[in-house]
């Protein structure tokens, strides 16, 4: 009879023993633990078959039973632990970096094309010792229209061309307001360049509802239409980086008297006229002329002691000349794909 439930007990445990051995993970390994030592397991049934032994034998199986049971515990920790090394060493593998591998690069923004050319021209105008100036999108009639010479009738002040916010105010629809302020708290000499955003009630293919202009404005005792010709002329030489013919052709603007139109040499084919230019062999570039008097006289500058000229130029146009592109409506898309080839 002892020998009997001796003999079951060392097969039982010779059985885990082996289960143990050949489990290969820490799932199965509890699968086993519970076969065995949970309370249904087989070594536990063991323990509770002691009480039909007889009295003499139950001592001597119950340490034989808590031995079996031991060393099952002992081979069951010690198989965990090396499972969970196997583990360790396999998903260190797994997750391993080669640090030897080149990098991937991570993506660069670059700066705006209209940021980039009014930047240029800025640095342009200040080695000619001009001073770059800003002021508010939101203006008011005085500084945007009166103050300028544009007569309540003018065909400027129109609902479909200025965005009104309330009567009387607008966003400006150039940037000559900012150097209408700038006159009314600073005495000549003074050489300026204002540049911003400005918005007219316009969209069409050649047209966005907000746009880029820079003006400019020299004031002082004698400045005369030569130097007006002088520095619009330095100025698009250095901003094609050319020597472009340069032509002033008779125009009218409210705010200077005389106007006159700027054109330059076609950069795309030379002067010899291709589709760019409409065979011309010219491209319109600016607007510019001596300052009227009335503009003077509104800001409180002595039109009789002072002169003046003034120009404005669109800086998306400028762009599109000197990076040969073909629609103003690139500018404001954003793709990644146009904006990247600029950076
Ligand atoms: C154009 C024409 C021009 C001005 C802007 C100006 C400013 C003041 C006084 C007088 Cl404060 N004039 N600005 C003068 C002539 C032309 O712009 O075609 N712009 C795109």
């Amino acid at each position: 009879m002892t020998g009997k439930v001796h003999a079951t007990l060392d097969s039982i445990l010779g059985q885990a023993l082996s289960a143990i051995d050949q489990t290969a993970d820490s799932r199965q390994l509890e699968k086993t633990r519970v076969e065995f030592l949970g309370r249904h397991g087989s070594v536990t049934a063991q323990l509770k078959s002691i009480g039909s032994l007889p009295l003499g034998d139950r001592k001597a199986f119950g340490q034989a039973v808590n031995r079996a049971r031991d060393q099952i515990s002992g081979a069951l920790v010690k198989k965990g632990e090396a499972l969970a090394a196997r583990k360790q060493l396999s998903d260190a593998q797994k997750d391993r970096i080669d640090v030897t591998l080149p990098g991937r690069r991570g993506f660069l923004g670059g700066v705006h094309p209209i940021t980039r050319t009014v930047r240029r021209i800025e640095r342009i105008f200040q080695r000619a010792g001009f001073d770059v100036t800003h002021g508010p999108e939101i203006e008011d009639d005085f500084h945007n229209f009166e103050a300028l010479n544009i007569p309540k009738d003018h065909p400027a002040r129109a609902m479909h061309d200025t965005f009104y916010i309330s009567p009387g105010v607008v966003l400006r629809t150039h940037t000559s307001p900012v150097q209408i302020r700038y006159l009314e708290c600073h005495q000549p000499p003074l050489q300026i360049i204002a540049p911003g955003r400005v918005y007219r009630c316009d969209s069409d293919v050649t047209h966005t509802p907000m746009f880029h202009q820079v003006e400019g404005l020299a004031v002082d005792t004698d400045i005369s239409f030569a130097d007006l010709k002088g520095t619009l002329t330095f100025f698009l030489q250095e901003f094609f980086e050319q020597q472009l013919p340069v032509r002033f052709r008779p125009s009218f603007f409210p705010f200077t008297e005389p106007s006159a139109e700027v054109d330059m040499g076609c950069v795309f084919c030379d002067g010899r006229g291709c589709r760019i230019c409409q065979q011309t062999g010219w491209l319109e570039v600016l607007g510019c002329g001596m300052v009227h008097p009335q503009v003077f006289h509104q800001v409180g500058i002595d039109n009789e002691q002072f002169t003046g000229y003034a120009f404005g130029l669109g800086i998306e146009r400028l762009a599109m000349l000197r990076y040969g592109v073909d629609d103003l409506r690139l500018f404001f898309e954003n793709e990644v794909a146009f904006l990247s080839q600029f950076s």
